[in-house]
């Protein structure tokens, strides 16, 4: 049977569930541009773009030359095509305006360039995440679109997904009826259907936090993780494997593919910070994708798609992947 390409699931998911085409098109878009970004990431050295812009973004980081470049990369695909109204982005400050010259749309576009991109000069897996949301009507109108147009909880977004620069280059994708994964084929350039009902499983043996913050960390994490820990000896009955790769994609990609937790609490570093991750560009299409292959996503207290953002780069503590877990540690929190 010949392969089912991106193209031709997006087509049939028009047919079968209504995918409106505007949509369709959106998603082939962002998948182009992950494509070259895959091959930019795949040059490395070779390509002149490893290293630091000795500057910071938004969030007070460094930034590194292929945030940056993803990040126009990403830009310059999808301000054309008339699908969108406009667009945000872990590396800018303000919403992205769609130039004047080109036709608005009625979607949102909101993405994280390069994920784990501080793993990028060591050759480890790092990837970019993007959530589509509607725009409100009222907010696509002739003038600059307002931040508030994005303040949407996490159950608004009409698509999530992720590309994965690893070993394969793979785009993982949900348009809210189950989650499929698509491999790159380098050679012709399509991305090709090769996992077709993306499933986490309900149990676990293994957690991924990092380790080094546990002194910082609220009790019902130091009490959750130390049962971790305690394996079969402990009240959990079970020893426990633990990964911790310091890239989201890469970690998220590995608890779809067999289970697992993934944690990155609030921690007394920062108290005045929920946590280190993004709501809108992370947490919430992160927590669609993993919702939608059957795991659960909160941040320690409550869903994450059902939290109401405040502003565009907010932060959330993150609880995601295998059911049981998750279900247990936010019950820890919630008896605290
Ligand atoms: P830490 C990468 O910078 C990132 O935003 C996520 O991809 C990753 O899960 C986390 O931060 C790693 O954080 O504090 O362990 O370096």
């Amino acid at each position: 049977m010949s392969s089912i390409t991106l193209s031709r699931y997006l087509i049939e998911q028009t047919r079968n569930f209504n995918t409106p085409a505007d949509l369709r098109f959106l998603i082939e878009v962002v998948a182009r541009a992950c494509r070259q970004i895959s091959h930019e990431v795949s040059l490395g050295a070779l390509g002149g773009v490893l290293g630091s812009m000795g500057t910071e973004n938004v969030q007070g980081e460094v930034q590194k030359k292929l945030d940056v470049l993803s990040n126009d990369i990403l830009l310059e695909a999808n301000e054309w095509g008339g699908h969108l109204a406009g667009m945000a982005s872990e590396e800018m400050e303000q919403a992205y305006q769609i130039p004047g010259k080109y036709p608005k749309g009625a979607y949102l576009l909101v993405f994280d360039p390069l994920d784990g991109s501080s793993n990028i000069d060591v050759n480890v897996s790092v990837g970019t995440i993007f959530s589509v949301l509607r725009c409100p009507n009222g907010h696509n109108g002739k003038g600059d679109l307002s931040e508030e147009a994005f303040l949407q909880k996490g159950t608004e977004q009409v698509c999530a997904g992720y590309a994965i620069y690893g070993p394969q280059t793979m785009l993982v994708l949900t348009l809210g009826n189950g989650v499929k994964g698509f491999t790159l084929d380098p050679h012709m350039g399509n991305w090709v259907l090769t996992h077709d009902n993306i499933r986490v499983p309900e149990q676990t043996a293994e957690f991924a936090i990092n380790m080094s913050n546990q002194r910082h960390w609220e009790a019902p994490v130091k009490r959750y993780v130390s049962e971790l820990l305690a394996g079969k000896e402990g009240p959990l009955g079970k020893n426990y494997n633990m990964r911790w790769i310091a890239s989201m994609v890469a970690d998220v990609h590995r608890i779809l593919t067999r289970g697992g937790i993934f944690m990155y609490p609030r921690d007394a570093r920062e108290p005045e910070k929920p946590g280190k991750l993004r709501l809108m560009y992370e947490a919430n299409p992160m927590s669609m994708i993993i919702e939608q292959a059957g795991g659960a996503a909160t941040n320690g207290t409550q869903r994450i798609l059902d939290i109401q953002p405040d502003s565009l780069h907010q932060r959330v503590a993150v609880f995601l992947g295998s059911k049981e877990e998750v279900e247990r540690i936010t019950a820890y929190h919630n008896q605290a």
